[in-house]
This record gives structure tokens, C-alpha cells and sequence, in this order.
């Protein structure tokens, strides 16, 4: 038995049994059921002869092949899924009458995509990108999707504004190139071009936009949304995740060199852990505002271009979502889920961020082309556990048998069913905001300042984010060969932070200007006055916030962690079971790294299991080394330029070491540590040479010893 079926199987998983096939001691047959006895071979004319038209097996196979592709998303085209549930701590009844979060002893069936945005659907995992964080509950009341990203703000503040933005970002129309990157001349040229886009910029240019895993990522609901209690009334509420394990990046060099050594390094990451039974685990949190606040703040609630900081409204917990089973089918489940903010339940409602109203149009439309009709809301992925009576009927592909001749509302025929539901049923009913004010195509004055926030997040980050940041805008800037564009870019920067804006500048071979001029807004209309359109400069809500910076994310785990142990014939038996015993107790994995596969032998003539070659191993794919003792050991691995490279390699991206008895030698040959370790009697930050396991535990959690890196001098 799988370690997952022990899980108390949920209601979605009972109504995808209804069309899940197995083919365990079964025959073979065709889509119609005929038991074939041949499927090596076509009909021909004779042994030689041409194949005949007649022969239907091969028709079939090779019609169903040809027709195998859905077109892929346009965006989020790259993704990997799986199975959970959700479960709220306490009644949210005071706010919400939305069914799931009224019950503590509810578990909430879910299915959750993350994604990449701008790579197709082969593309590398590792791109500097926005992550799609989709969440499916398939509630008592129907579906509700929370479609939303592990950056809580966006690039853009109107939707019509989203198509030239996926049009820059995507590869260059003449020639697609290049893949799953946003540097290149198109999308820097936009975006130079967007004051709105800069605080959006200053999160994807930092780590989150390359994280460890999907497993220690934040989510975010992006736009404000509503909760609307029994009694009708209104707060306004932010939507969070946030995971248990911490929320931790992997470095740009280590990214790039991911994309080659393992594309899939989040999608294998997420599916090993659930298959090792380490359930991802994320806690839902709520910023909530009252209606009575909606102006109290500098920025406007309906710009989604901005956050609420958590020092001004704290993020309360309300429930946890655990991901505790893979998908058995990736089409079926994770390509053909159809996601749509519209997707919602009573209890919650939207607000008039104009970037949400768009959305609400464009999520079921593309679906429409891309499974192919209207009825995807019957594809098993996407079905709701909520009975489902409708007039709505036909259209390719339906599923549903509708009995009887009624087929419209009001009707006496059908003795009036289905019944309209109540409020009190459950019944949808739209929060009655009042509007007032004339049909203008225009933007309110309140979304005018894009520099303030970009500013707060900038001067948030620690020292080696910083350094992150400016080597990331270093990186795409440099990628970019049009030198207006680059200028353009300098200008921005310069609005959000001077230091930034001199460190990327020098790098690029340019100067900051003198005088800072307001930037000009290239997006106003024909007939708009720039003046008008010119972005105001606004006060950060708050000086620093320290939920902004990663490095304060939790740093108490070691779960789930990858450890590399490099040995070879000859180690010491003793102080490798000490440290596996350790790390593996905190739930750490060790993967076992030798010369060549098969197994070695202890000083002591006892045999392990080698797990991976120093071939097929990468220190990239990491998260800690751990290098045995053994003189016979150690001079193996002395010999093999990929053991030295691996250790080396580790320094350089600042992962946590440890050496025991000669494995320090290994450590020496690499160049940049023996520099360190020469340097004076203490040893590098993260480097642990004969310690306890239990100090190694410790500095894994720390995740990385950025320290080690070379700092620009001007930073803050
Ligand atoms: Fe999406 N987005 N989006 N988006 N989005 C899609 O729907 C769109 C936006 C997000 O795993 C598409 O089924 C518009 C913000 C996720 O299947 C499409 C606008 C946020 C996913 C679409 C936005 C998101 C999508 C493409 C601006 C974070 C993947 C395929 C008005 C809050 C869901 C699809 C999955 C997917 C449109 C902006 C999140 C074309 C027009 C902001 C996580 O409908």
C-alpha cells in the first residue's frame, strides 16, 4: 500500500474514484471494449503488402494519438499539482458565512497548482518568475477557487494592461527567444515604460523569484477581496499562506545550473515529498479591515499594485492546508484543472480592483478554448462535490444526462425545479455596495504612487538580499540590448532607492543622473494630459517590514532537507551513522554520493548502499554536504575532479558543510574554502569540521551563510 492511500481518503478522492481506470490483470481492448489480440502489428495485404484502410485498431490508436495535445495555458503553462485538505481553526462566523470556515472538525477537500507564468509547458522550473499559487476547495457549497501567486502584488493595475504585459515577458515574437526569462528587450522595454510596475519589480528581482521549493513558498490572494457575515456585513479581507517549513530561495548561480542538472527540481521536489509521506503544510492567514477603514490608508485597498503591511493589519491564522496525496494521472488532473477567481462561494465576494474585474471575465473564456467547451466544469478534476441542477445544457462533450422535458426557468411543467435558493440556503447573493459616479475610462488619482512601496520592500531586505536584488537587475539589465531601455530602467530605480540605482548603473556601465526628474508615465491616454498622468510620491506606510525579508522567515526545521554524504571505499562507519542517525531523526534525507553506483566499504569492511555517482549527482540539487571520515575515503574522492567541484561549488552558494576527521582535506582542495579556512584560526560561517551532528542540524536550518559572499560597498 502506497503511504498515501492510508490517508483518510476525502470526498474529492471518492468522486474521482468513479473515473479512475486501473489496468492491473486486465485485458487489452479497444475504446469500445473489443479484447485485442494483436497490437504489434497493422492489417496489411499480404506479408509485404500495404496496409489496409479497414483496420480500425490502427485507426483508432493513431487518431486518439494525433489528438493527444489541449493547447497550453497562456500563462502558468508550466505546473505540477496535488491532493489535499483544509481545516479552519476556529469559526469565522463573526466575519463569514462562507460553509468551510465555520467548522473546525471540517476537512475541506483540496487540489493546489503551482506554476511558473511566462515558460511553456516544458520549460525549466527554475526561472526567475512569479509562481501560480491556485488553490481548488471543493466545498460543501460548490467551488471555491483561490487563484493567487507567491508575490503579493502585481505588475499592472488595469487588466487591459495584461495582454502587452504577457506579450513583453513571453519570447520575442520573431525568432521565440527566449524561454521562461523575463531578460530580454521586450518585457524591460514595458516595463521601463511602467512606473505602476516597480514594486512588483523590486519582488521579482529578489529571491522569492527563485524559490527552494514549492514547499516553502508564501501564497497570496493578491486583490482584496470581501467576507460577508450572515448579517450581510462586509469586511475587507487579504488572503495569505504561509508555510510551515519557512519560506527559503535557492541563489541565481545554483537556479541557472538547476535548469540544466534537473529541469523538474519543484515538481520532482513537491511529488517526493508527498510520496515520503512529509506533507506539505501551509496556515491560511487574513489581514481584515473593516468597511469603515476603506480610506484610512495612503494607498488605495482596490490597487493591487500594493500590500497592506502586516505592522498596520497582522495577518491573523485561521486554518492549515495539508497536501498529503500526488495526482494519479498529471493530464487528467493537473493540465486539465480550470481555475477562475469567479469560482466562488457564498460568504465571500470581490471588490472593484480593477485587475480582479478583468479577471473575472478572462478565467472561464479561456477554458472555453482550451478544454475545448463549456462543459469543463464536468471533467472530474474540476466537478464539484456540491450537487450540481442547472438548465444549462449540451454543448460538446456533455457528460450529464438531464432528465425530463424542462429545461428553463420559471417552469410549471417541473413543478418549478430547480428552486432558487435562499440566502439562508445558501443562496449567492452579491454584496450591495453602493456606487455612485459617472462611466469614465480613467484611473483613480489614489493609484498614483508606485515608488513608495517598492522603496519599503527594497529597504526591508537584509544585506544579502539587497546584494541579490541588485545582481538580479545587474543580470536582466545586462541581458538587455537596447541602452535607452537600460537608461530608462536607471531612471525607475533611482525613485525607489539611490544606492540601488548607483549599483546597478555601475555594472551596466552607466551613471545615475545628477537630478532626478519625475519619471514620465508612457501609459496615459491619446488624449490625456501627461501632467495628469505623472506618478506622485508618496510616503512608505511603514519605515521597514520585517515580513517583507526572508530572512526572517522561520529557521527551526531541517525536515525534508537534502543532504549530500560524499564517501567512497575506506570511510568511517561510526561518524556517518552518527550524523545520518542525527539528521534523519530531524527528518532530513541523505542521499548517499560515491565515485560510481553499487555499494562501498567501510574502514571497518561493512557494505552501504550507494544511492547516486558522482555522474549523476550535482551539488546544485543540495541543501547540505556531508563528507565522510576515512583516509582511504578521502584520497578516493581527492582524485575525482566532480567530488572537489561538488564541495566547491556548495561554498560558493553558501550551504552548510561538514567535515569529519580527513574529510577536511576534501573541503581544503577546493580553492575558495582552503582561501577561508586559511585566513585566520575560526573557520568560515557554515563550515563545521569535527562538530556534533547536532551543530550541523543547527546550521541547516539556518538554510544559507549569505555572509559569505562579496558585498557592494554602498548597499542600503
Ligand atoms: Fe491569471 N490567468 N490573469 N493571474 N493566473 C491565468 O487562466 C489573467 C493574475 C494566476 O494553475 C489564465 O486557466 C488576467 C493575477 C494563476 O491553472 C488566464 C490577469 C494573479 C494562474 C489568466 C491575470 C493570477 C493563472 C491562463 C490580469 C494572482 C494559473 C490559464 C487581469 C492573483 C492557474 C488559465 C492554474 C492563469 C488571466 C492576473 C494568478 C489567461 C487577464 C493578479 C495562479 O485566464
Amino acid at each position: 500500500m502506497k503511504k498515501t492511500d492510508s490517508f483518510e481518503a476525502s470526498k474529492k478522492t471518492e468522486d474521482l474514484s468513479m473515473n479512475t481506470e486501473n489496468a492491473e490483470g486486465q485485458l487489452l481492448t479497444s475504446n469500445h471494449g473489443l479484447p485485442i489480440n494483436d497490437d504489434q502489428n497493422s492489417l496489411k495485404a499480404g506479408e509485404r503488402g500495404a496496409t489496409l484502410l479497414e483496420d480500425f485498431i490502427l485507426r483508432e490508436k493513431i487518431t486518439h494519438f494525433d489528438h493527444e495535445r489541449i493547447p497550453e495555458r497562456i500563462v502558468h503553462a508550466r505546473g505540477a499539482a496535488a491532493h489535499g485538505y483544509f481545516q479552519v481553526y476556529e469559526s469565522m462566523e463573526k466575519y463569514t458565512k462562507a460553509h468551510f470556515l465555520q467548522d473546525p472538525s471540517l476537512k475541506t477537500p483540496v487540489f493546489v497548482r503551482f506554476s511558473t507564468v511566462a515558460g511553456s509547458r516544458g520549460s525549466t522550473d527554475l526561472a526567475r518568475d512569479v509562481r501560480g499559487f491556485a488553490v481548488k476547495f471543493y466545498t460543501e457549497q460548490g467551488v471555491y477557487d483561490l487563484v493567487g501567486n507567491n508575490i503579493p502584488v502585481f505588475f499592472i493595475q488595469d487588466a487591459i494592461k495584461f495582454p502587452d504585459l504577457v506579450h513583453a515577458v513571453k519570447p520575442e515574437p520573431h525568432n521565440e527567444i527566449p524561454q521562461a526569462a523575463s531578460a530580454h528587450d521586450t518585457f524591460w522595454d514595458f516595463i521601463s515604460l511602467m512606473p505602476e510596475s516597480m514594486h512588483m519589480i523590486m519582488w521579482t528581482m529578489s529571491d522569492r523569484a527563485i524559490p527552494r521549493s514549492y514547499r516553502m513558498m508564501e501564497g497570496f490572494g493578491v486583490h482584496t477581496f470581501r467576507f460577508i457575515n450572515a448579517d450581510g456585513k462586509s469586511h475587507f479581507v487579504k488572503f495569505h499562506w504561509k508555510p510551515l517549513l519557512g519560506v527559503h530561495s535557492v541563489c541565481w548561480d545554483e537556479a541557472q545550473k538547476i535548469s540544466g542538472k534537473d529541469p523538474d527540481f519543484h515538481r520532482r521536489d513537491l511529488w517526493e515529498a508527498i510520496e515520503n509521506g512529509a506533507f506539505p503544510e501551509w496556515e491560511f492567514g487574513v489581514q481584515l479591515i473593516s468597511e469603515d477603514d476603506e480610506f484610512k490608508y495612503d494607498f488605495d485597498l482596490l490597487d493591487p499594485t500594493k500590500i497592506i503591511p502586516e505592522e498596520l493589519v497582522p495577518v491573523k491564522k485561521i486554518g492549515k492546508m495539508v497536501l498529503n496525496r500526488n495526482p494519479d494521472n498529471f493530464f487528467a488532473e493537473t493540465e486539465q484543472v480550470a481555475f477562475h477567481p469567479g469560482h466562488i462561494v457564498s460568504g465571500i465576494d470581490f471588490t472593484n480592483d480593477p485587475l480582479l474585474q478583468g479577471r473575472l471575465f478572462s478565467y472561464t473564456d479561456t477554458q472555453l478554448i482550451r478544454l475545448g467547451g463549456p462543459n469543463f466544469h464536468e471533467i472530474p478534476i474540476n466537478r464539484s462535490v456540491a450537487p450540481v441542477h442547472n438548465h444549462q445544457r449540451d454543448g460538446y462533450m456533455r457528460q450529464t444526462i438531464n432528465q425530463g422535458r424542462v429545461s428553463y426557468n420559471p417552469n410549471s411543467l417541473g413543478g418549478g425545479c430547480p428552486f432558487q435558493a435562499k440566502a439562508m440556503q445558501g443562496g449567492f447573493q452579491s454584496y450591495t455596495e453602493r456606487i455612485d459616479g459617472k462611466k469614465i475610462r480613467g484611473r483613480s488619482k489614489s493609484f498614483f504612487d508606485h515608488f513608495s512601496q517598492a522603496t519599503l520592500f527594497y529597504e526591508s531586505q537584509s544585506e544579502a538580499e539587497k546584494q541579490h536584488l541588485t545582481d538580479a537587475l545587474r543580470f536582466e539589465l545586462g541581458k538587455v540590448e537596447t541602452i535607452a531601455i537600460r537608461e530608462r530602467m536607471v531612471g525607475l530605480l533611482s525613485q525607489i532607492n539611490k544606492n540601488l540605482a548607483k549599483n546597478v548603473a555601475d555594472a551596466l556601465g552607466l551613471k545615475v543622473p545628477e537630478t532626478l526628474e519625475q519619471p514620465v508615465n508612457h501609459s496615459i491616454p491619446a488624449d490625456g494630459n501627461p501632467e495628469d498622468y505623472q506618478p506622485v510620491a508618496g510616503k512608505p506606510p511603514v519605515k521597514k517590514s520585517e515580513a517583507l525579508s526572508m530572512n526572517s522567515t522561520s529557521k527551526n526545521t531541517i525536515k525534508t532537507r537534502q543532504i549530500a554524504v560524499l564517501a567512497a571505499n575506506g570511510f568511517d562507519e561510526k561518524s556517518l551513522n552518527d550524523f545520518k542517525k542525527a539528521l534523519e531523526k530531524e527528518g532530513a534525507m541523505l542521499t548517499i554520493i560515491a565515485p560510481k553506483l553499487g555499494t562501498i566499504k567501510s574502514a571497518g569492511g561493512n557494505e552501504t548502499k550507494v544511492n547516486q555517482s558522482l555522474l549523476t549527482a550535482a551539488s546544485v540539487l543540495f541543501d547540505a554536504v556531508f563528507v565522510c571520515a576515512g583516509g582511504k575515503s578521502v584520497e578516493t574522492l581527492l582524485e575525482e575532479p566532480d567530488a572537489v567541484e561538488f564541495v566547491d561549488e556548495a561554498y560558493k552558494h553558501c550551504k552548510p558543510m561538514a567535515a569529519v576527521g580527513d574529510g577536511v582535506e576534501l573541503l581544503k582542495a577546493s580553492n575558495r574554502i582552503k582561501k577561508e579556512l586559511g585566513k585566520d584560526t575560526s573557520l568560515p560561517l557554515g563550515i563545521l569540521v569535527d562538530k556534533s551532528p547536532e551543530e550541523f542540524v543547527s546550521a541547516i536550518a539556518q538554510h544559507r551563510f549569505w555572509e559569505r559572499e562579496k558585498k557592494d560597498k554602498h548597499l542600503n
